[in-house]
């Protein structure tokens, strides 16, 4: 075999290996989350559902598909979380040659209004019942407490339901980020909550590209499957800073469910920045970090050298963690 064949198969095998990845937004949130993943140049396929024909239509995605336009005319759910369901399962057929190939189905909508909140429940249920071999990560927000009761409980229900059906659940608290950030308007806090939720699904997608870091356990798909299958809600921060152990710890910080990430399942870390800035000495500090003051001993790494970044940038996803907030929440204690 000629060296240029040779470099042609490993080419293939790469891109073979590579996790197969989706991104499928529901709703407006969901739809807006895609158009901005779109914007910023993401490499794996997206998906737009609304039944709003008006949101879909300024919205740049691979696949658009339009649901319920024979009951809602277009016009969304008005809030309706057991119409959203209905209409998804029953147009599911839209949607279901789209994610046949895809190993990981990351889904993402925003929680409390109809489309969304139903349509992600329907599109897991689906997908769990009928592709048992695909991971399926939800990653949603939980609406802010002015929102009022019925938006709490839709929020509520659906949360509880997704996190008996899926594998991972990425909460968002949008009453949290505010906090934590000082927004004054709820509009601030919307715009802020789709920077994080497109760097979430940006540093997820960017697992498939990762370079082995020698000496560590790597990611690869069967790795994510152990860590992720069934482990119900998981955690995701990003962090940015001089050096990956200061990077490491804004990731910890960047907690928007209060998550706690002692004694879970495990987590991925996955450090991007210059070669200059990846000093082994210091990245070898986080997974000390890791298990002595989270008593955490499952770590799979990834790096990534890119020379046009000025920080070193540390995503870490934490599976099967605990959350007090959202456990509140669920019991209807963290009230509007
Ligand atoms: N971050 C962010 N959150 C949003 C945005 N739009 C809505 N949300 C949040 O998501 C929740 C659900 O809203 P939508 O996604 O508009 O609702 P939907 O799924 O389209 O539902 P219906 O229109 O009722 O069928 C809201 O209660 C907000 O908390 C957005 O653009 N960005
Ligand atoms: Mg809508």
């Amino acid at each position: 075999m000629s060296r240029y064949s040779m470099d042609v198969l490993i080419k293939e095998a790469l891109e073979s290996a590579r996790i197969k990845i989706a991104v499928v937004g529901i709703g407006g949130c969901g739809c807006n989350i895609i158009n901005n993943l779109e914007r910023s140049g993401i490499k794996v396929p997206t998906i737009a559902i609304n039944t709003d024909a008006t949101s879909l239509a300024n919205v740049r995605a691979k696949h658009k598909i339009l649901i319920g336009y024979e009951i809602t005319k277009g016009r969304g759910s008005a809030g309706s979380p057991e119409l959203g369901y209905k209409i998804m399962m029953s147009e599911i057929n839209k949607i279901e040659h789209l994610i046949r190939d895809i190993e990981l189905v990351i889904n993402v909508a925003g929680l409390g209004g109809g489309t969304g909140t139903g349509g992600i429940v329907a599109l897991t249920e689906y997908i769990k019942n009928n592709f048992k071999d695909k991971l399926v990560w939800n990653v949603v927000t939980l609406p802010f407490q002015a929102e009022g009761e019925e938006r709490y409980r839709n929020a509520r229900n659906a949360l509880t339901e997704l996190l008996e059906l899926s594998d991972l659940v990425i909460v968002n608290s949008n009453d949290i980020l505010k906090r934590k950030l000082g927004m004054l308007s709820i509009q601030q806090a919307f715009k802020s909550m789709d920077m994080h939720l497109l760097d979430i699904i940006t540093g997820i997608v960017n697992l498939g590209y990762v370079t082995p870091m020698p000496g560590f356990l790597t990611v690869d798909y069967s790795n994510i499957e152990k860590l992720t299958r069934n482990a119900k809600l998981g955690y995701i921060g990003i962090g940015k800073g001089t050096t990956p152990l200061k990077a490491f710890e804004n990731a910890l910080q960047n907690n928007f469910c209060e998550a706690d990430i002692t004694g879970c399942r495990g987590v991925i870390v996955y450090v991007e920045g210059t070669q200059r800035m990846l000093k082994t000495i210091e990245i070898e500090e986080i997974p000390r970090i890791l298990s002595e003051r989270f008593n955490i001993s499952t770590i799979y790494w990834g790096v990534k050298t890119d020379w046009k970044l000025h920080d070193v940038k540390v995503m870490l996803i934490a599976s099967n963690v605990k959350s007090p907030y959202v456990e509140n929440y669920l019991k209807g204690m963290v009230r509007p």
